[in-house]
This record gives structure tokens, C-alpha cells and sequence, in this order.
């Protein structure tokens, strides 16, 4: 087979009306086959479990050093310098990333929970004296920026230009759209920004930040790694969670009954939040680049060719999920790809369920219930499902 004989879908994955609901081109994509040719950007891509997951795993056929974009960096100067975990393949990879986990782990990250869980309490308790609110920026905004950029170790000036810079930086891995038109004006005085942030003499000695510079100092990264390192987690750390937050407080404003069975064992906590992951998929896709010519159900991709690896269509596929489409605790979510998979699998995994175990807990501790009282608006972004607005009710004691 060759490419003529590829399933070629016209549809435009970036357009409002698929952003506003994925749904039915999730669907459309999978029964294509295990890839489809996108032809009005002449990109191929995946939205099968079985072939996002292969792929995803596969990072010497699958590269990412071409920018996980739409934009091909061999052929197109990026916007910003490439990320050093993100958009790099080993064995350049290897060392950013080691030094990453290690600071990000479940063992470093024991020294925040006990903090993290009464700045959650707190945070729930004054939202609370309202039973009406905007679930959007009184929790899934408010709860990471109180501890994020804290533990990070960044001033609190400026803290405001962390959701755009996220923002455009997700619509930037998308093809040159409106949504990048919009943030382009922005663009250099954001980064400015960021990268300011990410100089050792603004960070707090306790922080991540200053945790990845200490790490240059051993030698486990060069000095001049230290700063675009900082720069991932101001980059992949905000957006991301205050939209997974989004999700899972959807989640429970649509299932009443699931919210009854994590107050009745809050441990569930976590299963909630990589539960809400899949069923909304916040990062809907990453792209990587042929590294050769590469056979996927039986059909071939050419070398240098961008391929788009659907996530949020691979978290509902029926041959891998059963009724993919409910939002269901009693479901074992792992294995999802809404965090990825293999080498590049989310480094901030830990981070981001640590907070909405923090957030889920101190809910359920006093919420009894929890209503939508208005229509969700959705946030477009070329990649993130995000939300601009959740109107809630609560009944709380
Ligand atoms: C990687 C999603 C939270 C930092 C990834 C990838 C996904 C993802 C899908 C894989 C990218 C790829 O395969 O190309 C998410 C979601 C989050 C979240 C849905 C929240 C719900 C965070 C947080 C941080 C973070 C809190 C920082 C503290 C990163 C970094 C990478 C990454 C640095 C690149 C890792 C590498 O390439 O080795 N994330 N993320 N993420 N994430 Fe997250
Ligand atoms: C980075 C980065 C940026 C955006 C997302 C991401 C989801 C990583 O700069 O390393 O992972």
C-alpha cells in the first residue's frame, strides 16, 4: 500500500467547531483505520489505543527532535529554543530528564503534601461561603497558581503572565492558525518573561528551580541546560493542571454518583483524577516526525513526515476502554495516554496528582454535592481540551 491507498480525511482537527467537541471526529479518525492522512496539512495521523501506544513507545521510528508540533523544526525555525525534555530525543534527552524525575518524584515531592493539603483546605473553605461559583477560576486556576509557582520558586510578580505564555505555547504546537495569530503579538514579551524567571538569582533556594541549578552544579546537567530545564516546568506545569482540575470538577458536576463514591473513599482520589485524564484527554495530541520510512497497519509512513498521535481519540477507543465514554471510577484508567507513554511520559505526573488529590480531598471532606447551574464554556487551544467557565452549585456542611 502507499500513501494513495491511506484514508484521507479533509476535516480540520484545529477548526472551533472540532475543538468545541473532538467527538466526532475521534470517532471518525479510528474507524478510518489505523492511520489517515490529513490532507489539508498533508500530516498523517493515529487515533487507535493500539497504534498511539506503539508509536508513543517507539522513539527511535517516532522522533521528537523535529518539535512535537505541527512545526517541522529541520524545516522551520522554532519560535522558541527547543525544550530540552519535549522536544529532544536521547541521548541528549537522557540527562534533563534523569535530573527531572528525580526532583519531581514521589519521594521529593513528600515534603509538599502536608502544605499542599492545607493550602487546599483553606482554599476550598473560602470558596465555600458562596454556594455559587465559577468552578474555572476559583479552583482549577486558583489552586495551582497558590502552590505552583511557589514551589517552583518563582517571585510573585508577574505570576499573570504564566497562564498566557501556557496558552500560546499549546496553541504554537498546532499548525499557524488564528489561535496563534491571536497570541503572537504577546509572544516575545511572555517569554521574555519567563526566561527571566528561570535565571538562578530570582529563584528561592528551596524550589525546584533552585534544585535543577544545584544539579548543574554537581555536573548532572551543563549551566547553560539549567535555565531552558526551569523553563519546562513553567512551561508544562500550569495549563495543564489547572485544565485537568477543570476536568475532574466537571467530571463530578456531571456524575453524581461517582461523586457520592469518592466521598464515601476519598483514597479514590487518584483514580479520579487519571480517570478525568482519559475521559478529557487536557493534552489532546502531540505530533512526532518519521524518523524513517515507517510501516503502521501495514501502510507506509514516508521518512520526515509529521505525524499527529490523537490522545484524547486513543482514551475512548472502544477496542481498547469499555464504554469509553462514561466518566467511571470503577474503571482502572491506567494505561492511558493522556500523559503520555514511554520516554517522554509526563515528568510532572506526580505533581499534577498530588494537587488534585489535594483539591479532591478537601472537597470531600465537606461537599455533598456539586451541580452544574449553567453550560460549561470551553477554552479553545490547538492542544489542550481546556474550559473557560464551570458554573457550579454546592450543598456543603
Ligand atoms: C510531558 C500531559 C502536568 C511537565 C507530558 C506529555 C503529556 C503531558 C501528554 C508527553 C509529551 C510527549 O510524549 O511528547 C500532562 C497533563 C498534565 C501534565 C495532562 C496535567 C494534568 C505536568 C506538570 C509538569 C509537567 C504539572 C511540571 C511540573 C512535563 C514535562 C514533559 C511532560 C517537562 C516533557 C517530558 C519529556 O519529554 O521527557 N505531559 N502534563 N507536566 N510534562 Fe506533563
Ligand atoms: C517543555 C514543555 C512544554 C509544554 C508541554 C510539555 C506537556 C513540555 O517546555 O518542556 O509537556
Amino acid at each position: 500500500m502507499n500513501v494513495i491507498d491511506i484514508p484521507a480525511i479533509d476535516t480540520d482537527p484545529f477548526n472551533a467547531a472540532n475543538l468545541e467537541d473532538p467527538g466526532t471526529l475521534q470517532r471518525v479518525m479510528r474507524e478510518a483505520g489505523p492511520i489517515v492522512h490529513l490532507t489539508r496539512y498533508d500530516v498523517y495521523a493515529m487515533a487507535r489505543y493500539e497504534h498511539v501506544h506503539s508509536a508513543l513507545v517507539d522513539w527511535q521510528g517516532f522522533c521528537s527532535s523535529a518539535g512535537v508540533g505541527f512545526s517541522n523544526f529541520r524545516k522551520e525555525e522554532p519560535w522558541r529554543p527547543p525544550s530540552l525534555l519535549l522536544e529532544a530525543d536521547p541521548p541528549h534527552h537522557d540527562a534533563p530528564r534523569a535530573v527531572l524525575s528525580k526532583i519531581l518524584g514521589p519521594r521529593a515531592l513528600r515534603g509538599l503534601r502536608e502544605q499542599w493539603f492545607l493550602a487546599a483546605q483553606e482554599l476550598v473553605d473560602q470558596v465555600l461561603e458562596e454556594p455559587e461559583f465559577d468552578a474555572v477560576p476559583a479552583l482549577a486556576e486558583a489552586f495551582p497558581l497558590k502552590v505552583f509557582p511557589d514551589a517552583v520558586g518563582i517571585p510573585a510578580e508577574g505570576r499573570e503572565n504564566l497562564l498566557p505564555y501556557g496558552d500560546h505555547l499549546f496553541n504554537s504546537f498546532g499548525p499557524p492558525n488564528e489561535l496563534v495569530a491571536k497570541g503572537n503579538p504577546q509572544a516575545a514579551d511572555l517569554s521574555a518573561w519567563v526566561n527571566a524567571q528561570c535565571r538562578r538569582e530570582v529563584l528561592t533556594p528551596d524550589g525546584f528551580g533552585a534544585a535543577i541549578w544545584a544539579a548543574a552544579d554537581r555536573g548532572d546537567l551543563l549551566p547553560e541546560q539549567a535555565p531552558l530545564v526551569v523553563r519546562s516546568l513553567l512551561s508544562a506545569g500550569v495549563d495543564t493542571t489547572v485544565h485537568g482540575l477543570a476536568a475532574v470538577l466537571y467530571a463530578f458536576a456531571g456524575h453524581p454518583h461517582q461523586w457520592r463514591k469518592l466521598r464515601n473513599d476519598p483514597q479514590l482520589a487518584r483514580v479520579a483524577f487519571d480517570e478525568a485524564v482519559r475521559w478529557q484527554s487536557p493534552v489532546q495530541f502531540f505530533f512526532r516526525t518519521a524518523e524513517q520510512d515507517i510501516e503502521i497497519g501495514g501502510v507506509t509512513v514516508p521518512e520526515g513526515k509529521k505525524i499527529l498521535m490523537f490522545l484524547g481519540a486513543a482514551n475512548r477507543d472502544p477496542r481498547r476502554w469499555d464504554r469509553p465514554d462514561d466518566f467511571d471510577l470503577d474503571r482502572n484508567p491506567s494505561g492511558h495516554v493522556g500523559l503520555g507513554m514511554g520516554l517522554h511520559q509526563c515528568v510532572g505526573q506526580h505533581v499534577a496528582r498530588l494537587e488534585a488529590e489535594a483539591v479532591l480531598t478537601a472537597l470531600a471532606r465537606r461537599v455533598q454535592d456539586i451541580t452544574l447551574v449553567g453550560q460549561p464554556q470551553r477554552h479553545h487551544n490547538n492542544t489542550l481540551r481546556a474550559f473557560a467557565s464551570l458554573p457550579v452549585r454546592v450543598t456543603h456542611s
